[in-house]
Protein backbone atom coordinates (compact mmCIF):
# COMPACT_ATOMS: atom_id res chain seq x y z
CA UNK A 1 0.00 0.00 0.00
CA UNK A 2 1.44 3.55 -0.60
CA UNK A 3 0.04 6.29 1.32
CA UNK A 4 1.77 9.12 -1.58
CA UNK A 5 -1.77 10.54 -1.72
CA UNK A 6 -1.58 13.69 0.68
CA UNK A 7 -3.63 13.45 3.76
CA UNK A 8 -5.04 16.80 2.70
CA UNK A 9 -7.14 14.88 -0.30
CA UNK A 10 -8.24 12.33 2.33
CA UNK A 11 -11.77 13.06 4.19
CA UNK A 12 -12.59 12.04 7.74
CA UNK A 13 -15.29 11.91 10.47
CA UNK A 14 -18.93 11.18 9.71
CA UNK A 15 -20.33 10.32 6.46
CA UNK A 16 -22.65 8.11 4.84
CA UNK A 17 -21.99 5.08 2.45
CA UNK A 18 -22.62 6.82 -0.75
CA UNK A 19 -19.80 9.34 0.19
CA UNK A 20 -17.59 6.91 1.04
CA UNK A 21 -17.77 5.60 -2.34
CA UNK A 22 -17.40 8.85 -3.93
CA UNK A 23 -14.50 9.66 -1.94
CA UNK A 24 -12.88 6.29 -2.94
CA UNK A 25 -13.51 7.14 -6.35
CA UNK A 26 -12.41 10.67 -6.67
CA UNK A 27 -9.20 9.26 -4.70
CA UNK A 28 -8.78 6.77 -7.32
CA UNK A 29 -9.03 9.42 -9.98
CA UNK A 30 -11.73 7.91 -12.04
CA UNK A 31 -13.15 9.68 -15.11
CA UNK A 32 -16.57 9.92 -15.86
CA UNK A 33 -19.24 7.33 -14.82
CA UNK A 34 -22.20 6.25 -16.07
CA UNK A 35 -25.40 4.69 -14.52
CA UNK A 36 -29.49 5.21 -13.85
CA UNK A 37 -30.34 6.34 -10.54
CA UNK A 38 -32.33 4.78 -7.82
CA UNK A 39 -33.40 5.11 -3.97
CA UNK A 40 -30.46 2.27 -2.95
CA UNK A 41 -27.48 4.39 -4.22
CA UNK A 42 -29.22 8.34 -4.37
CA UNK A 43 -26.66 8.93 -1.18
CA UNK A 44 -23.47 8.05 -3.77
CA UNK A 45 -25.20 10.70 -6.48
CA UNK A 46 -25.52 13.02 -3.66
CA UNK A 47 -22.21 12.95 -3.13
CA UNK A 48 -20.90 13.71 -6.46
CA UNK A 49 -22.98 16.39 -7.04
CA UNK A 50 -21.44 17.71 -3.91
CA UNK A 51 -18.25 16.87 -4.69
CA UNK A 52 -18.30 17.90 -8.21
CA UNK A 53 -17.42 14.12 -9.94
CA UNK A 54 -18.84 13.61 -13.48
CA UNK A 55 -21.46 11.11 -13.87
CA UNK A 56 -23.93 11.12 -16.64
CA UNK A 57 -27.86 9.32 -16.87
CA UNK A 58 -27.87 6.92 -19.54
CA UNK A 59 -30.75 5.34 -20.81
CA UNK A 60 -30.16 1.55 -19.98
CA UNK A 61 -27.85 0.26 -17.70
CA UNK A 62 -26.18 -1.68 -20.43
CA UNK A 63 -25.03 1.37 -22.31
CA UNK A 64 -23.64 2.73 -18.92
CA UNK A 65 -21.83 -1.28 -19.30
CA UNK A 66 -20.71 -0.74 -22.54
CA UNK A 67 -19.68 2.97 -22.47
CA UNK A 68 -17.32 2.25 -18.96
CA UNK A 69 -15.86 -0.47 -21.24
CA UNK A 70 -15.10 1.47 -24.23
CA UNK A 71 -13.64 4.25 -21.81
CA UNK A 72 -11.73 2.33 -19.71
CA UNK A 73 -10.08 0.49 -23.26
CA UNK A 74 -8.63 4.09 -24.48
CA UNK A 75 -7.65 5.29 -21.15
CA UNK A 76 -6.29 1.75 -19.46
CA UNK A 77 -7.68 3.23 -16.78
CA UNK A 78 -10.91 1.19 -14.95
CA UNK A 79 -14.27 2.31 -15.81
CA UNK A 80 -17.02 3.22 -13.90
CA UNK A 81 -20.80 2.52 -14.26
CA UNK A 82 -23.78 1.50 -11.92
CA UNK A 83 -27.37 0.46 -11.66
CA UNK A 84 -29.88 0.37 -9.30
CA UNK A 85 -31.77 -2.86 -7.09
CA UNK A 86 -33.01 -5.25 -9.45
CA UNK A 87 -33.64 -4.15 -13.16
CA UNK A 88 -30.81 -1.68 -13.17
CA UNK A 89 -28.42 -4.45 -12.02
CA UNK A 90 -30.07 -6.97 -14.33
CA UNK A 91 -29.61 -4.29 -17.64
CA UNK A 92 -25.74 -4.56 -16.36
CA UNK A 93 -25.08 -8.51 -17.38
CA UNK A 94 -24.24 -8.15 -21.12
CA UNK A 95 -21.14 -4.93 -20.68
CA UNK A 96 -20.47 -6.74 -17.80
CA UNK A 97 -19.50 -9.98 -19.82
CA UNK A 98 -18.02 -7.83 -22.67
CA UNK A 99 -15.87 -6.84 -20.40
CA UNK A 100 -15.10 -10.14 -18.40
CA UNK A 101 -14.48 -11.46 -21.62
CA UNK A 102 -12.48 -8.98 -23.30
CA UNK A 103 -10.24 -8.16 -20.15
CA UNK A 104 -11.99 -4.81 -19.37
CA UNK A 105 -11.04 -2.82 -15.93
CA UNK A 106 -13.98 -2.20 -14.88
CA UNK A 107 -15.45 -1.03 -11.42
CA UNK A 108 -19.20 -1.64 -10.93
CA UNK A 109 -21.97 -0.43 -8.30
CA UNK A 110 -25.24 -2.52 -7.83
CA UNK A 111 -27.89 -1.02 -4.91
CA UNK A 112 -29.39 -4.09 -3.46
CA UNK A 113 -32.42 -4.14 -1.02
CA UNK A 114 -32.48 -2.74 2.40
CA UNK A 115 -30.90 -5.89 4.20
CA UNK A 116 -33.87 -5.32 7.03
CA UNK A 117 -36.63 -6.30 4.76
CA UNK A 118 -34.54 -8.38 2.03
CA UNK A 119 -36.73 -11.76 0.67
CA UNK A 120 -40.03 -10.06 1.48
CA UNK A 121 -40.74 -9.28 -1.85
CA UNK A 122 -39.17 -5.55 -2.21
CA UNK A 123 -40.33 -3.60 -4.98
CA UNK A 124 -37.45 -4.50 -7.97
CA UNK A 125 -35.85 -7.12 -5.61
CA UNK A 126 -34.56 -10.19 -6.91
CA UNK A 127 -31.83 -13.12 -6.85
CA UNK A 128 -29.11 -10.27 -8.37
CA UNK A 129 -25.73 -11.29 -6.81
CA UNK A 130 -26.65 -14.72 -8.10
CA UNK A 131 -27.45 -13.91 -11.58
CA UNK A 132 -24.12 -11.28 -12.00
CA UNK A 133 -21.16 -13.53 -9.94
CA UNK A 134 -20.78 -14.99 -13.22
CA UNK A 135 -20.75 -11.51 -15.31
CA UNK A 136 -17.81 -10.13 -13.29
CA UNK A 137 -14.15 -11.10 -12.37
CA UNK A 138 -15.08 -10.62 -9.03
CA UNK A 139 -18.58 -10.04 -6.77
CA UNK A 140 -18.16 -8.19 -3.79
CA UNK A 141 -20.74 -7.81 -1.38
CA UNK A 142 -20.53 -4.81 0.89
CA UNK A 143 -21.74 -6.20 4.47
CA UNK A 144 -20.71 -2.60 6.35
CA UNK A 145 -20.26 0.82 5.75
CA UNK A 146 -17.45 0.70 7.20
CA UNK A 147 -15.70 -1.27 5.06
CA UNK A 148 -16.45 0.24 2.22
CA UNK A 149 -12.67 1.93 1.30
CA UNK A 150 -10.95 -1.39 2.28
CA UNK A 151 -13.54 -2.96 -0.44
CA UNK A 152 -12.92 -0.53 -3.08
CA UNK A 153 -8.59 -1.22 -2.57
CA UNK A 154 -9.97 -4.64 -3.21
CA UNK A 155 -12.02 -3.80 -6.35
CA UNK A 156 -9.58 -1.71 -7.77
CA UNK A 157 -6.91 -4.70 -7.23
CA UNK A 158 -8.71 -7.28 -8.74
CA UNK A 159 -9.89 -5.59 -11.52
CA UNK A 160 -6.36 -4.25 -13.12
CA UNK A 161 -3.97 -7.49 -12.17
CA UNK A 162 -3.73 -10.45 -13.84
CA UNK A 163 -6.10 -10.40 -16.68
CA UNK A 164 -7.84 -7.27 -16.15
CA UNK A 165 -11.79 -7.83 -15.57
CA UNK A 166 -15.01 -6.41 -14.21
CA UNK A 167 -15.74 -5.75 -10.39
CA UNK A 168 -19.15 -5.48 -9.09
CA UNK A 169 -19.96 -3.78 -5.91
CA UNK A 170 -22.86 -5.10 -4.28
CA UNK A 171 -24.27 -2.70 -1.84
CA UNK A 172 -27.14 -2.65 -0.09
CA UNK A 173 -29.25 0.19 0.64
CA UNK A 174 -28.85 0.19 4.31
CA UNK A 175 -24.80 0.52 3.76
CA UNK A 176 -24.88 2.96 1.34
CA UNK A 177 -27.25 5.01 3.35
CA UNK A 178 -25.99 4.45 6.73
CA UNK A 179 -22.87 6.40 8.36
CA UNK A 180 -19.81 5.97 10.16
CA UNK A 181 -16.88 7.89 11.46
CA UNK A 182 -13.77 7.47 9.24
CA UNK A 183 -10.25 8.47 10.01
CA UNK A 184 -8.36 10.34 7.21
CA UNK A 185 -6.21 7.06 6.94
CA UNK A 186 -9.36 5.14 6.34
CA UNK A 187 -9.07 6.89 2.47
CA UNK A 188 -6.69 5.02 0.58
CA UNK A 189 -5.26 3.27 -2.67
CA UNK A 190 -2.55 1.87 -4.38
CA UNK A 191 -1.68 4.16 -7.27
CA UNK A 192 -0.11 0.88 -9.13
CA UNK A 193 -3.57 -0.51 -9.15
CA UNK A 194 -5.27 2.61 -10.97
CA UNK A 195 -4.70 1.28 -14.47
CA UNK A 196 -3.55 -1.63 -16.74
CA UNK A 197 -1.72 -3.60 -15.94
CA UNK A 198 -0.85 -3.04 -12.53
CA UNK A 199 2.00 -5.44 -12.47
CA UNK A 200 3.58 -7.76 -14.80
CA UNK A 201 4.82 -11.03 -14.53
CA UNK A 202 7.51 -12.88 -17.02
CA UNK A 203 7.74 -16.15 -18.60
CA UNK A 204 9.97 -18.50 -17.26
CA UNK A 205 13.37 -18.21 -18.50
CA UNK A 206 13.32 -21.81 -19.40
CA UNK A 207 10.14 -21.36 -21.70
CA UNK A 208 11.44 -18.25 -23.45
CA UNK A 209 15.26 -20.25 -24.08
CA UNK A 210 12.96 -22.79 -25.81
CA UNK A 211 10.33 -20.72 -27.64
CA UNK A 212 13.51 -18.80 -29.11
CA UNK A 213 15.04 -21.89 -30.33
CA UNK A 214 12.22 -22.80 -32.15
CA UNK A 215 11.82 -19.11 -33.30
CA UNK A 216 15.27 -19.19 -34.38
CA UNK A 217 15.14 -22.16 -36.50
CA UNK A 218 11.60 -21.13 -37.95
CA UNK A 219 11.83 -20.40 -41.58
CA UNK A 220 8.30 -18.77 -42.05
CA UNK A 221 7.62 -17.49 -38.31
CA UNK A 222 4.32 -15.49 -37.88
CA UNK A 223 3.22 -13.54 -35.01
CA UNK A 224 -0.67 -13.81 -34.18
CA UNK A 225 -1.83 -10.98 -31.98
CA UNK A 226 -5.21 -10.65 -29.99
CA UNK A 227 -6.20 -8.12 -27.73
CA UNK A 228 -3.73 -8.93 -25.09
CA UNK A 229 -1.24 -6.76 -27.05
CA UNK A 230 -3.51 -3.85 -25.98
CA UNK A 231 -4.08 -4.82 -22.60
CA UNK A 232 -0.20 -4.89 -22.23
CA UNK A 233 0.44 -1.84 -24.31
CA UNK A 234 2.99 -4.09 -25.83
CA UNK A 235 2.95 -2.42 -29.33
CA UNK A 236 7.34 -1.46 -28.72
CA UNK A 237 8.15 -4.80 -27.70
CA UNK A 238 6.19 -6.60 -30.65
CA UNK A 239 7.31 -4.06 -33.42
CA UNK A 240 11.30 -4.48 -32.40
CA UNK A 241 10.81 -8.68 -32.21
CA UNK A 242 8.91 -8.19 -35.40
CA UNK A 243 11.50 -5.97 -37.16
CA UNK A 244 14.63 -7.57 -35.33
CA UNK A 245 13.70 -11.16 -36.18
CA UNK A 246 11.68 -10.61 -39.73
CA UNK A 247 8.54 -11.79 -38.27
CA UNK A 248 5.20 -10.26 -39.72
CA UNK A 249 2.24 -9.60 -37.54
CA UNK A 250 -0.91 -11.00 -37.88
CA UNK A 251 -3.95 -9.74 -35.96
CA UNK A 252 -7.22 -10.49 -34.95
CA UNK A 253 -10.50 -8.34 -34.90
CA UNK A 254 -9.29 -6.81 -30.95
CA UNK A 255 -5.48 -7.58 -31.89
CA UNK A 256 -5.71 -4.84 -34.49
CA UNK A 257 -2.85 -1.70 -33.68
CA UNK A 258 -0.83 -4.21 -32.31
CA UNK A 259 1.53 -2.69 -35.04
CA UNK A 260 0.21 -0.47 -37.42
CA UNK A 261 -2.18 -1.74 -39.81
CA UNK A 262 0.11 0.50 -42.40
CA UNK A 263 3.39 -1.38 -41.58
CA UNK A 264 5.01 -3.49 -44.67
CA UNK A 265 5.24 -6.49 -41.80
CA UNK A 266 1.33 -6.10 -41.10
CA UNK A 267 -0.22 -8.92 -42.84
CA UNK A 268 -3.56 -8.23 -41.42
CA UNK A 269 -6.89 -9.70 -39.95
CA UNK A 270 -6.36 -13.66 -39.46
CA UNK A 271 -9.44 -15.97 -38.98
CA UNK A 272 -12.75 -16.19 -40.10
CA UNK A 273 -11.98 -13.24 -42.42
CA UNK A 274 -8.35 -12.57 -44.15
CA UNK A 275 -6.69 -10.66 -46.61
CA UNK A 276 -3.69 -13.07 -46.97
CA UNK A 277 -3.60 -13.74 -43.39
CA UNK A 278 -4.22 -17.21 -43.67
CA UNK A 279 -2.40 -18.16 -46.34
CA UNK A 280 0.15 -17.36 -44.23
CA UNK A 281 -0.59 -19.51 -41.24
CA UNK A 282 -0.97 -22.36 -43.73
CA UNK A 283 2.29 -22.23 -45.14
CA UNK A 284 3.86 -20.97 -41.48
CA UNK A 285 6.43 -23.07 -39.90
CA UNK A 286 6.19 -21.65 -36.71
CA UNK A 287 3.55 -19.25 -34.62
CA UNK A 288 3.76 -16.97 -31.76
CA UNK A 289 0.29 -16.27 -30.40
CA UNK A 290 0.56 -13.30 -28.34
CA UNK A 291 -2.65 -12.32 -25.95
CA UNK A 292 -4.88 -14.01 -28.18
CA UNK A 293 -7.72 -17.23 -26.88
CA UNK A 294 -7.48 -18.87 -30.57
CA UNK A 295 -11.57 -18.35 -30.11
CA UNK A 296 -14.05 -19.10 -33.03
CA UNK A 297 -13.79 -16.39 -35.02
CA UNK A 298 -9.71 -16.16 -35.03
CA UNK A 299 -9.45 -19.45 -35.87
CA UNK A 300 -12.47 -20.36 -38.56
CA UNK A 301 -14.18 -22.48 -36.28
CA UNK A 302 -11.13 -24.06 -35.26
CA UNK A 303 -10.14 -25.07 -38.94
CA UNK A 304 -6.99 -22.59 -38.07
CA UNK A 305 -4.32 -22.90 -37.73
CA UNK A 306 -2.79 -26.43 -39.38
CA UNK A 307 -2.07 -28.69 -36.58
CA UNK A 308 1.49 -29.63 -37.85
CA UNK A 309 2.88 -26.12 -37.18
CA UNK A 310 4.30 -25.93 -33.78
CA UNK A 311 2.64 -23.10 -31.53
CA UNK A 312 4.41 -20.49 -28.78
CA UNK A 313 1.28 -19.29 -26.79
CA UNK A 314 2.25 -16.05 -24.76
CA UNK A 315 -0.82 -15.24 -22.64
CA UNK A 316 -1.23 -13.68 -19.17
CA UNK A 317 -4.08 -16.31 -18.27
CA UNK A 318 -2.49 -19.77 -17.77
CA UNK A 319 -5.87 -21.51 -18.43
CA UNK A 320 -5.70 -20.07 -21.79
CA UNK A 321 -2.86 -22.18 -22.89
CA UNK A 322 -3.71 -24.77 -24.91
CA UNK A 323 -6.95 -24.53 -24.61
CA UNK A 324 -8.45 -24.47 -27.79
CA UNK A 325 -4.98 -25.78 -29.89
CA UNK A 326 -2.09 -27.55 -28.16
CA UNK A 327 0.93 -25.32 -27.33
CA UNK A 328 4.47 -26.88 -27.99
CA UNK A 329 5.68 -23.89 -25.70
CA UNK A 330 3.53 -22.19 -23.52
CA UNK A 331 5.00 -18.73 -22.30
CA UNK A 332 2.69 -17.83 -19.08
CA UNK A 333 3.26 -13.98 -18.65
CA UNK A 334 2.54 -10.55 -19.71
CA UNK A 335 2.66 -10.06 -23.06
CA UNK A 336 4.83 -6.81 -23.19
CA UNK A 337 7.19 -8.68 -20.82
CA UNK A 338 7.14 -12.06 -22.87
CA UNK A 339 7.96 -9.96 -26.16
CA UNK A 340 11.07 -8.27 -24.87
CA UNK A 341 12.30 -11.38 -22.78
CA UNK A 342 12.02 -13.10 -26.26
CA UNK A 343 13.77 -10.24 -28.45
CA UNK A 344 16.99 -10.31 -26.01
CA UNK A 345 16.81 -14.04 -26.03
CA UNK A 346 16.79 -13.62 -29.59
CA UNK A 347 19.43 -10.66 -29.96
CA UNK A 348 22.08 -12.79 -31.20
CA UNK A 349 19.82 -14.10 -34.06
CA UNK A 350 19.05 -10.92 -35.32
CA UNK A 351 21.64 -10.65 -38.58
CA UNK A 352 21.30 -14.66 -39.17
CA UNK A 353 17.79 -13.87 -38.95
CA UNK A 354 17.21 -11.15 -41.54
CA UNK A 355 19.24 -12.23 -44.32
CA UNK A 356 17.58 -15.47 -43.97
CA UNK A 357 14.15 -13.93 -43.88
CA UNK A 358 14.89 -11.39 -46.53
CA UNK A 359 12.57 -14.01 -49.31
CA UNK A 360 10.08 -14.27 -46.63
CA UNK A 361 8.72 -11.05 -45.90
CA UNK A 362 9.70 -9.59 -49.51
CA UNK A 363 6.69 -11.69 -49.96
CA UNK A 364 4.07 -9.50 -48.09
CA UNK A 365 3.91 -6.74 -50.09
CA UNK A 366 3.60 -8.72 -53.41
CA UNK A 367 0.94 -10.66 -51.48
CA UNK A 368 -1.17 -7.68 -50.29
CA UNK A 369 -0.70 -5.83 -53.92
CA UNK A 370 -2.36 -9.53 -55.07
CA UNK A 371 -5.04 -8.42 -52.90
CA UNK A 372 -5.43 -5.26 -53.20
CA UNK A 373 -5.85 -5.64 -56.77
CA UNK A 374 -8.51 -8.40 -56.26
CA UNK A 375 -10.33 -6.35 -53.65
CA UNK A 376 -9.80 -2.94 -56.01
CA UNK A 377 -13.50 -3.27 -57.72
CA UNK A 378 -15.12 -3.30 -54.13
CA UNK A 379 -12.82 -0.67 -52.38
CA UNK A 380 -13.12 2.04 -55.29
CA UNK A 381 -17.10 0.71 -56.21
CA UNK A 382 -19.53 2.95 -57.04
CA UNK A 383 -22.40 1.30 -57.14
CA UNK A 384 -25.46 2.55 -55.00
CA UNK A 385 -26.96 1.73 -52.58
CA UNK A 386 -23.13 1.92 -51.94
CA UNK A 387 -20.41 -1.29 -51.01
CA UNK A 388 -19.16 -1.94 -47.67
CA UNK A 389 -15.80 -2.15 -48.84
CA UNK A 390 -16.02 1.45 -50.40
CA UNK A 391 -17.05 2.79 -47.01
CA UNK A 392 -14.22 1.19 -45.40
CA UNK A 393 -12.22 2.97 -47.89
CA UNK A 394 -13.35 6.24 -47.19
CA UNK A 395 -12.92 5.92 -43.36
CA UNK A 396 -9.31 4.89 -44.29
CA UNK A 397 -8.73 8.17 -46.56
CA UNK A 398 -10.87 10.33 -43.82
CA UNK A 399 -9.69 9.03 -40.19
CA UNK A 400 -6.42 10.77 -39.37
CA UNK A 401 -3.85 8.81 -37.67
CA UNK A 402 -4.59 9.57 -33.72
CA UNK A 403 -8.63 9.09 -34.13
CA UNK A 404 -10.46 6.09 -32.58
CA UNK A 405 -12.89 3.38 -34.32
CA UNK A 406 -15.60 2.44 -32.25
CA UNK A 407 -16.96 -1.20 -34.31
CA UNK A 408 -20.67 -2.68 -33.31
CA UNK A 409 -21.30 -6.04 -33.44
CA UNK A 410 -23.14 -7.06 -36.70
CA UNK A 411 -21.31 -6.32 -40.27
CA UNK A 412 -19.68 -3.12 -39.15
CA UNK A 413 -17.27 -4.80 -37.10
CA UNK A 414 -16.42 -7.42 -39.35
CA UNK A 415 -16.07 -5.25 -42.37
CA UNK A 416 -13.97 -3.02 -40.96
CA UNK A 417 -12.04 -5.93 -38.78
CA UNK A 418 -10.64 -6.68 -42.39
CA UNK A 419 -10.71 -3.43 -44.31
CA UNK A 420 -10.40 -0.36 -41.88
CA UNK A 421 -6.49 0.72 -41.69
CA UNK A 422 -4.90 1.29 -38.41
CA UNK A 423 -1.93 4.27 -38.86
CA UNK A 424 -0.30 3.90 -35.82
CA UNK A 425 -0.04 1.47 -33.25
CA UNK A 426 -2.09 1.55 -30.36
CA UNK A 427 -6.08 0.86 -29.66
CA UNK A 428 -7.55 2.80 -32.69
CA UNK A 429 -10.12 0.48 -33.50
CA UNK A 430 -12.31 -0.55 -30.52
CA UNK A 431 -14.58 -3.87 -31.45
CA UNK A 432 -16.65 -5.64 -28.93
CA UNK A 433 -15.70 -8.54 -29.32
CA UNK A 434 -15.65 -9.79 -26.00
CA UNK A 435 -19.53 -10.79 -26.12
CA UNK A 436 -19.56 -9.51 -29.52
CA UNK A 437 -23.42 -7.81 -28.91
CA UNK A 438 -24.63 -5.79 -30.77
CA UNK A 439 -25.39 -2.05 -29.95
CA UNK A 440 -21.86 -1.48 -28.40
CA UNK A 441 -21.04 1.53 -31.09
CA UNK A 442 -23.39 4.23 -29.57
CA UNK A 443 -22.28 3.80 -26.32
CA UNK A 444 -18.99 2.51 -27.02
CA UNK A 445 -18.65 5.59 -29.02
CA UNK A 446 -19.46 8.23 -25.92
CA UNK A 447 -17.39 6.26 -23.71
CA UNK A 448 -14.45 6.60 -25.75
CA UNK A 449 -15.39 9.91 -27.06
CA UNK A 450 -15.32 11.75 -23.35
CA UNK A 451 -12.21 9.28 -22.46
CA UNK A 452 -10.68 11.13 -25.93
CA UNK A 453 -12.28 14.46 -26.01
CA UNK A 454 -9.91 16.34 -28.39
CA UNK A 455 -9.14 13.00 -30.71
CA UNK A 456 -11.78 12.08 -33.51
CA UNK A 457 -14.47 9.25 -32.41
CA UNK A 458 -15.91 7.23 -35.08
CA UNK A 459 -18.89 4.88 -34.00
CA UNK A 460 -19.64 2.31 -36.50
CA UNK A 461 -22.82 0.44 -36.08
CA UNK A 462 -25.44 -1.67 -37.77
CA UNK A 463 -28.82 -0.55 -38.20
CA UNK A 464 -29.99 -2.75 -35.52
CA UNK A 465 -27.45 -1.86 -33.20
CA UNK A 466 -28.43 1.30 -33.59
CA UNK A 467 -32.34 0.69 -33.34
CA UNK A 468 -31.41 -0.99 -29.69
CA UNK A 469 -29.64 2.19 -28.28
CA UNK A 470 -31.72 5.14 -30.47
CA UNK A 471 -32.45 6.31 -26.51
CA UNK A 472 -28.58 6.83 -26.25
CA UNK A 473 -28.12 9.46 -28.75
CA UNK A 474 -30.36 11.47 -26.30
CA UNK A 475 -27.42 10.87 -23.94
CA UNK A 476 -24.74 11.60 -26.72
CA UNK A 477 -26.24 15.12 -27.37
CA UNK A 478 -26.55 15.80 -23.76
CA UNK A 479 -23.52 14.85 -23.05
CA UNK A 480 -21.94 17.29 -25.75
CA UNK A 481 -19.43 14.46 -27.18
CA UNK A 482 -17.56 14.93 -30.32
CA UNK A 483 -18.86 11.97 -32.08
CA UNK A 484 -19.71 10.97 -35.66
CA UNK A 485 -22.13 7.59 -35.68
CA UNK A 486 -22.11 6.02 -38.94
CA UNK A 487 -25.00 3.93 -39.77
CA UNK A 488 -24.47 0.75 -41.69
CA UNK A 489 -28.21 0.77 -42.96
CA UNK A 490 -28.98 -2.30 -44.54
CA UNK A 491 -32.61 -2.14 -43.47
CA UNK A 492 -32.00 -5.35 -42.06
CA UNK A 493 -30.66 -7.33 -39.42
CA UNK A 494 -28.23 -7.97 -42.11
CA UNK A 495 -26.01 -10.78 -40.33
CA UNK A 496 -29.00 -12.94 -40.02
CA UNK A 497 -30.42 -12.39 -43.75
CA UNK A 498 -26.88 -13.13 -45.41
CA UNK A 499 -26.77 -16.53 -43.19
CA UNK A 500 -30.78 -17.20 -44.03
CA UNK A 501 -30.02 -16.67 -47.76
CA UNK A 502 -26.57 -18.70 -47.80
CA UNK A 503 -28.18 -21.43 -45.87
CA UNK A 504 -32.04 -21.47 -46.12
CA UNK A 505 -32.60 -21.13 -49.81
CA UNK A 506 -33.66 -16.86 -48.98
CA UNK A 507 -36.06 -18.03 -46.71
CA UNK A 508 -35.89 -14.93 -44.56
CA UNK A 509 -37.35 -15.00 -41.10
CA UNK A 510 -37.38 -12.13 -38.92
CA UNK A 511 -34.62 -10.41 -40.27
CA UNK A 512 -36.01 -7.19 -42.51
CA UNK A 513 -35.84 -4.02 -40.66
CA UNK A 514 -38.47 -1.49 -42.19
CA UNK A 515 -36.78 1.53 -43.76
CA UNK A 516 -35.64 3.95 -41.50
CA UNK A 517 -33.84 7.97 -42.18
CA UNK A 518 -31.64 7.53 -38.94
CA UNK A 519 -30.50 11.35 -40.37
CA UNK A 520 -33.79 12.45 -40.26
CA UNK A 521 -34.11 10.71 -36.75
CA UNK A 522 -30.66 12.59 -35.20
CA UNK A 523 -32.07 15.86 -36.69
CA UNK A 524 -35.50 15.59 -34.78
CA UNK A 525 -33.32 14.70 -31.55
CA UNK A 526 -30.72 17.83 -31.87
CA UNK A 527 -27.93 16.11 -33.41
CA UNK A 528 -26.40 16.77 -36.88
CA UNK A 529 -27.50 13.92 -39.71
CA UNK A 530 -26.63 13.25 -43.21
CA UNK A 531 -27.96 11.07 -45.34
CA UNK A 532 -25.76 9.12 -47.82
CA UNK A 533 -26.66 7.20 -50.98
CA UNK A 534 -23.89 8.11 -53.24
CA UNK A 535 -20.65 6.98 -52.42
CA UNK A 536 -18.52 10.41 -53.54
CA UNK A 537 -20.60 11.61 -50.77
CA UNK A 538 -19.08 9.86 -48.52
CA UNK A 539 -15.71 11.63 -48.17
CA UNK A 540 -17.04 14.84 -47.29
CA UNK A 541 -19.95 14.25 -45.11
CA UNK A 542 -17.27 12.09 -42.55
CA UNK A 543 -14.94 15.31 -42.75
CA UNK A 544 -17.58 17.34 -41.97
CA UNK A 545 -18.85 15.66 -39.02
CA UNK A 546 -15.44 15.84 -37.72
CA UNK A 547 -15.18 19.26 -37.67
CA UNK A 548 -18.46 19.67 -35.56
CA UNK A 549 -17.23 20.31 -31.93
CA UNK A 550 -20.59 20.76 -30.44
CA UNK A 551 -23.28 17.63 -31.53
CA UNK A 552 -22.47 14.91 -32.47
CA UNK A 553 -23.50 13.41 -35.76
CA UNK A 554 -24.98 10.44 -37.63
CA UNK A 555 -23.95 9.46 -41.01
CA UNK A 556 -26.90 7.77 -42.26
CA UNK A 557 -25.05 5.37 -45.03
CA UNK A 558 -27.29 3.36 -47.75
CA UNK A 559 -25.73 0.25 -47.74
CA UNK A 560 -26.36 -2.70 -50.18
CA UNK A 561 -29.45 -4.75 -49.86
CA UNK A 562 -28.22 -7.45 -51.46
CA UNK A 563 -28.34 -10.03 -48.74
CA UNK A 564 -25.75 -12.11 -51.03
CA UNK A 565 -23.41 -9.46 -50.83
CA UNK A 566 -23.88 -8.79 -47.39
CA UNK A 567 -20.67 -10.81 -46.06
CA UNK A 568 -16.97 -9.45 -46.46
CA UNK A 569 -16.08 -13.12 -47.94
CA UNK A 570 -17.62 -16.41 -47.17
CA UNK A 571 -18.49 -17.44 -43.93
CA UNK A 572 -17.47 -21.01 -43.29
CA UNK A 573 -20.47 -21.99 -41.32
CA UNK A 574 -22.24 -21.79 -45.01
CA UNK A 575 -20.42 -24.43 -46.28
CA UNK A 576 -22.76 -26.50 -48.09
CA UNK A 577 -25.23 -29.06 -45.97
CA UNK A 578 -26.56 -32.26 -46.26
CA UNK A 579 -29.06 -33.47 -44.04
CA UNK A 580 -27.21 -34.80 -40.88
CA UNK A 581 -24.41 -33.09 -41.24
CA UNK A 582 -22.89 -30.65 -38.92
CA UNK A 583 -21.58 -27.41 -40.23
CA UNK A 584 -17.60 -26.78 -39.96
C1 LIG B 1 -27.66 -8.63 -28.58
C2 LIG B 1 -27.43 -9.47 -29.80
N1 LIG B 1 -28.48 -10.10 -30.38
C3 LIG B 1 -28.28 -10.85 -31.50
C4 LIG B 1 -27.03 -10.98 -32.04
C5 LIG B 1 -26.79 -11.83 -33.28
N2 LIG B 1 -26.47 -10.96 -34.42
C6 LIG B 1 -25.21 -10.81 -34.88
S1 LIG B 1 -25.12 -9.76 -36.16
C7 LIG B 1 -26.77 -9.47 -36.13
C8 LIG B 1 -27.42 -8.54 -37.12
C9 LIG B 1 -27.47 -7.18 -36.56
O1 LIG B 1 -28.09 -6.29 -37.43
P1 LIG B 1 -27.45 -4.88 -37.66
O2 LIG B 1 -27.05 -4.28 -36.37
O3 LIG B 1 -28.36 -4.11 -38.51
O4 LIG B 1 -26.08 -5.21 -38.40
P2 LIG B 1 -25.90 -5.78 -39.90
O5 LIG B 1 -25.51 -7.21 -39.74
O6 LIG B 1 -27.18 -5.59 -40.64
O7 LIG B 1 -24.80 -4.95 -40.45
C10 LIG B 1 -27.38 -10.20 -35.14
C11 LIG B 1 -28.84 -10.17 -34.84
C12 LIG B 1 -25.98 -10.31 -31.38
N3 LIG B 1 -24.73 -10.39 -31.82
N4 LIG B 1 -26.21 -9.55 -30.28
MG1 LIG C 1 -28.48 -3.93 -40.53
Amino acid sequence: MSDRAPMSNRPSGRMNGGRALAEMLRLAEVGPMFGMGGFQLLPFYDALAQLGMRHFLINDERCGAFAADAYARVTNRPGVCDGTLGPGATNLVTGLIEALNAGTPMIALAGDTNRAHSWKNMTQECRQAEILRPAVKELIRVELTSRIPELLRRAFAVATSGRPGPVLLDVPEDVCHGEHDFAAEDFAIDPTTLSVPARRIRPDRADIARAAALIARAKRPLILAGGGIHLSAGYEALLALAEAQSIPVAHTMSGKGGIACMHPLSVGLFGRYSRIANELIEASDCLLVVGCKLGEIATKRYALPPETVPLIHLDILAEEIGRCRPAAVALWGDARAGLEDLGEALADETRRAREARAGYVAEIPTRMAVWREEAAPRLDSTERPIHMARLCRELNTALPADSLLVADGGFAGHWTGLLYDTKSPGRHFIPDRGLASIGYGLPGGIGAALAAPSTPVVAITGDGGFNMMLGELETARRACVRLTIVVVNNAASGYVKALQHAMFRGRYQSSDLVEMDYAAIAGAMGCQGIRIEDPDGLGAALRESLVERTRPTVLDVVVTRDPGRMLPAVDNRTVEIRQGDRVA
